[in-house]
This record gives C-alpha cells, structure tokens and sequence, in this order.
C-alpha cells in the first residue's frame, strides 16, 4: 500500500514541483461526491466552488462518471482525421439542445472564446465585408474571458495581461451594463462582433441592469455586429435557465459552452451558432487534437441529459432565491451585500477587525465549507446544482456560524 502523504507533505510536494501560478485554500480533497469533499484527512466539506462552476451536476455523477468509463474503455481518440461513432451523434444532441444549426467543439473555455473570435473576423472579412485585418471586437471592463495571450490582451486586469504582450490588435473595450458606450463603440464600421458574459463571473458575480442584454443585442443588429454570449461559466442551468441569456429574450449569434458541459469530469468546450457564421471557416482552417473527441462527446450527453433528468435549472433558481434571503437575514456588518442569479452568487465582505474575506474562507473551511474569495473582498458560493433545500440551509447555517466567529 503506497504511504498515504498528508495535506502537509502534499502542498510541500506542489509547492516544490509545481509553477507557483495559484494560492490555493489550504484544503487538500481526495474525493468528491454530490454536493461534498472530503480532505485527506477525512474531513467533509460541502463544495461552493463547484470549480468556478464546472461541476453543475455534483461531484463524480455516476451516469456522467459512467458515460466516460464506458467510451474509454472502447475508443478514446481517433483525431477528426477520421469520422467516429459519437461527435456526430453529440453534435445532433447539442445543437437541438440549445437550437443552433451547427457546433464546433473544443476542449477547454479559453479555446472555445478563440475559435468564437476566428469566426467572428471570418464572418466579418467574408459575409459582412470589413476590409481584410481590419475587424474589430468590442469587449468590456472587468471581463475573464480565459488566460491565452489575445484574450489577456483585452483584459483590464493587471494581474492578467501585465508583463505578458505585445497583444492582438482588433479589440475595444467599453463599460459593461453600459448601452450608451456600447451605441457609440458601435458606429465605427468596422466593428464585426460584441462579447460579453451575461453576468460577470470574475468580477464578482455582476448582474448588469434588467433589459441590459437585450437592449446591447438590439443595438448589435441594428448595426449588423454579431451578438457573442461567453456563457463558459453561466450558462447549463448556473443562473436558474439552461444559459443566462435565457433570462432575457435575445437569441445571440454565437454561444461559448464550457465546465460544465463536461459534467465536470472531462475537458469539454464549444461554440454554436447559425450556419451563416459557422460554415465561414473552411476544411483544414481550425481545429484541434482534442476537439470533439468520442469520451467528450459521450461525457457531453450525459452531462445535458442530467442536467435535464433531474430538473437542474428550476433548482438552481429555487435555491438560488432561498440563499440570497437567508445570507441577507444575517445581521452583521461584514456583509455588505449579497447578489446573483439562481445559483451562482457572491457575498461583497467588508474589512472588520482587521478580518477580510480571506480569513472567512479559511474559518469557512475550519466549518466544513469551502469557497474562495475573488478581487480580494467577494465571496464566490456556486454549489453544485445537484444541492436540495436541507443541504443549502445547513451551509447557510455554517456561512453564518463562520461570519459571526469572524468578529
Ligand atoms: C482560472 C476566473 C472564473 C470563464 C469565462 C472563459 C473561461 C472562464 C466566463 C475560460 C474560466 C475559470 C478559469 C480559472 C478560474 C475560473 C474563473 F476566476 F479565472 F475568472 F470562473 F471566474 N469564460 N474561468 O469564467 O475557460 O479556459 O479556464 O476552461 O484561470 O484560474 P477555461
């Protein structure tokens, strides 16, 4: 039996071998089940990360868990050198899913936002007409759109782009939940897409104003510009609809799907759209080694299927309702407020006693929750959407047990 190492002896082992690119919680987790962790030392945790929401449907699924287990063992890689038996039957499964003509798929999300970008500038070079290298993307304030270096470069966070260009040229940046800096970004006439998340995740969880969505897409079409949703972390069920854009009634040009599209389990990410835009890009003109693979498309369908089966999306805005109203009943002044949509929230903490949001995550922990702060003072909470009522209302409780420790 190998030596079992403890959390101590594991974090030496990354510290000492691994790139120094996060802080991570002092937590150590061996398994996960549901809604729950567990340390390597056995103590439980309920999950409110969900990875930064890639684990929508609860930790280890078996069907999804199931779904991989049973491709890996029969193909796991043909390459899209050769046709297989599952992209196409996952490509049908998607595009009725969501109700798109066609889908390209990736692996991860930042992957996903790139081919996003290449079909917006194909799209503009050769059915919009913009003159060649001169198409522009229109992004905004306080967006994560993943880590490469073209999308950092449209980044307005320091820790994201600084020391790392030059960049790609063809973006402009404008304040998000802003219509009238977005009518203006979109009179030059060589702007071809506009993309957004639907709610900041990154930010910390910024809901823009109610009609915001709708009223950028309108302005969108009414200048011919491709209306692009980043939905990598809010869309499959997240925010209490199967993508946030669904809270308004808009239908984009492009959709990015990451995280939880892979249950969680596997590496899955895509864009759908109409065929207008998709079939802009040729044989041979994108790709990737991965992309599309039979264990992400069978991982992919099972993903979906459980998010229907088990009616993720109602519950997500259920619960995500019932949260909001109990952490606002607690009456302590690190809370400065709390706000989201169905189950994806962020808890704003204010400095107390010298105590930041750091220091709750870490008691949060010493409770049996783990969550992890972001821009310093927001507390990310997105469980996975698998959570019933008595599960969220005993984490509601150790949230509360922790803050009040906390003065
Ligand atoms: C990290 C953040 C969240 C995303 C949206 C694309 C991607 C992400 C809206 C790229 C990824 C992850 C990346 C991960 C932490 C996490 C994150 F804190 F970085 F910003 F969720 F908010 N679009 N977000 O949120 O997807 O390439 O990672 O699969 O980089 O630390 P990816």
């Amino acid at each position: 039996m190998a030596e079992r190492l403890s959390s101590e002896q594991l974090i030496e082992l990354e510290h000492h071998h691994g790139a120094h690119n996060y802080h991570p919680l002092p937590v150590v987790l061996e398994r996960g089940e549901g809604v729950y962790v567990w340390d390597v030392e056995g103590k439980k945790y309920f999950d409110f990360l969900s990875a930064y929401s890639a684990v929508n449907q609860g930790h280890c699924h078996p069907r999804i868990v199931d779904a991989m287990v049973d491709q890996a063992r029969r193909l796991t890689l043909t390459s899209r050198a050769f046709y297989n038996d599952s992209l196409g039957v996952f490509e049908k499964y998607v595009t009725e899913f969501f109700g798109y003509d066609k889908v390209l798929p990736m692996n991860t999300g930042a992957e996903a936002v790139e081919t996003a970008i290449k079909l917006t500038r194909k799209w503009a070079y050769l059915v919009k007409g913009i003159a060649e290298n001169q198409a522009k993307i229109i992004v905004c304030d306080g967006n994560f759109h993943g880590r490469t270096t073209t999308i950092i470069g449209f980044s307005d966070d320091p820790s994201a782009y600084a020391n790392y260009g030059p960049f790609t040229p063809g973006f402009i940046r404008i304040p998000y939940n802003d219509i009238p800096a977005l009518e203006e970004a979109l009179k030059d006439p060589n702007v071809a897409g506009f993309l957004v998340e639907p709610i900041q995740g990154e930010a910390g969880v910024y809901v823009p104003a109610e009609g915001y969505l709708k009223k950028a897409f309108d302005a969108c079409k009414a200048s011919n510009v491709l209306f692009i949703a980043d939905e990598v972390q809010t869309g499959i069920a997240r925010t209490g609809k199967l993508l946030a854009v669904n809270h308004e009634d808009i239908k984009p040009d492009l959709i990015i799907l990451g995280k939880a599209l892979g249950g969680g389990v596997f590496p899955v990410s895509a864009v759908l759209a109409n065929n207008e835009i998709m079939l802009t890009i040729k044989p041979g003109e994108h790709g990737s080694t991965f992309g599309g693979n039979p264990i992400a498309a069978r991982v992919a369908i099972a993903a979906l299927k459980v998010i229907q089966d088990e009616n993720l999306i109602e519950r997500a805005e259920t619960l995500g309702n019932i949260f909001r109203e109990e952490i606002r009943k607690i009456d302590n002044p690190m809370i400065e407020l709390v706000r989201g949509k169905g189950l994806l929230n962020a808890v704003i903490i204010k400095p107390t006693n010298g105590k930041e949001a750091w220091d709750v995550c870490l008691k949060m922990a010493e409770n049996g929750l783990i969550a992890k702060p972001t821009h310093g003072h927001i507390i990310r909470f997105a469980p996975p959407l698998v959570i019933t009522e008595r599960q969220l209302l005993e984490a509601v409780e150790i949230i509360k047990k922790s803050i009040l420790e906390m003065s």
